[in-house]
């Protein structure tokens, strides 16, 4: 190699990145490099430094004064911050996540949030693919039972206290009633729906997990909720699922409200064969809904 020029491998370390986030910096055009004519790439230190520089001249009035409250913030992270670069923040999320600590997990996405990535960019990009490859290593058995209990709880914890954060539209006087069924244990889904509605200015009753069919449908009757949101990852079979959720939507019918429902109900198979006035297949998709019941109110 020539002396002066950096390999992908070595600025990968010095940015704290994998090497496929320099590979796509450098597609973009943000970091320069030299390709060899074997067709490696090469970095001059100081295109290296003159990126991290730049970058850091460039977010100092965009990012927030709480980023030096946040000690494991790098540039890199500032950078993916900045690019919009989901991958590697979920990245991150991952890693944090699974380490269990609550403040250093909630602390990141306050950062996010602070700097403009949204909620439901949050939830829908950042936490759910995270969570997606905590289920992928679970199943390779590469973690354990007792992490994916410690991420959960940890993502749990930070994204409720991350509510209190998250700006809140003024209440329009809808009602929302939220909750899983009988034997249903996966909570952040649901604890995301709720939280998304409360910041559109929902009334936002949260019944959690685990609640037998009956006890769901007193509680609709006792809230008169304009909408009724269910979530659903592990029916005890795909019948119950199907019954408890047609008379589920028979008592909303009743009050003259909607049910909805997500999670694996959205599945192409089990939509045909779920009752519900929507079965989104988004958070997004979930917003388009309600917002169309708010213009005709
Ligand atoms: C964390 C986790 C757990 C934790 C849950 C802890 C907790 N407090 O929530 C624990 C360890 C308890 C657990 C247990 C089990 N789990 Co689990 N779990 C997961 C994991 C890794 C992440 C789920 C999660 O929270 N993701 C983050 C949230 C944001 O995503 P989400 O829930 O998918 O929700 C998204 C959408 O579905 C949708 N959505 C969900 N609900 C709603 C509701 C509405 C109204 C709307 C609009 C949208 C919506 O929006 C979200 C964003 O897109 C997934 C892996 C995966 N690939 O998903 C497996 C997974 C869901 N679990 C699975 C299984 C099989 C189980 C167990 C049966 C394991 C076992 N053998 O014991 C038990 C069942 C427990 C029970 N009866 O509920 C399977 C389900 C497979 C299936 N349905 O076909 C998965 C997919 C893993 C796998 N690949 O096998 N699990």
């Amino acid at each position: 190699m020539k002396p002066g020029l950096l390999s992908t491998n070595e600025v990968s370390k010095m940015l704290k990145v994998n090497e496929s986030t320099i590979k796509r910096w450098t597609d973009k055009g943000s970091l320069r490099c030299i390709k060899t004519p074997g067709g490696h790439r090469k970095y001059k230190m100081k295109d290296v430094v003159q990126f991290m520089d730049t970058f850091s001249y460039d977010v100092t009035d965009l990012l927030v004064p709480a980023k030096e409250q946040l000690s494991k913030v790098t540039v890199s992270t500032d950078y993916a911050i900045l690019t919009k670069d989901y991958p590697v923040l979920s990245d991150i999320f991952f890693n944090t996540v699974l380490e269990g600590n609550r403040e250093n997990t909630f602390q990141f996405l306050n950062f996010l949030y602070a700097n403009r990535i949204s909620q439901i960019e949050i939830y829908e990009r950042i936490l759910f693919p995270a969570f997606q490859k905590i289920g992928e290593q679970w199943i390779q058995k590469k973690i354990g039972i007792e992490q994916e209990h410690l991420a959960s709880n940890t993502a749990l914890h930070a994204i409720i206290k991350l509510q209190d954060q998250v700006h809140k539209k003024p209440k329009h006087g809808g009602i929302a009633l939220c909750g899983c069924l009988e034997f249903e244990y996966h909570e952040i889904g649901i604890t995301c729906v709720n939280n998304i509605l409360e910041a559109d200015g929902w009334t936002t009753y949260y019944l959690g997990t685990n609640l037998p069919k009956d006890s769901f449908i007193d509680a609709i009757e006792n809230y008169l909720p304009n909408i009724v949101c269910v979530s659903t990852m592990t029916p005890r079979t795909q019948k119950q699922l199907i019954d408890d959720c047609a008379a589920l939507h028979e008592t909303t019918r009743i009050i003259n409200g909607k049910l909805i429902v997500g999670g694996i109900a959205s599945s192409s198979t089990l939509k045909k064969k779920i009752s519900a006035d929507c079965i989104p297949g988004s958070f997004s998709e979930l917003m388009t809904f309600v917002n169309s019941l708010l213009i005709k109110k």
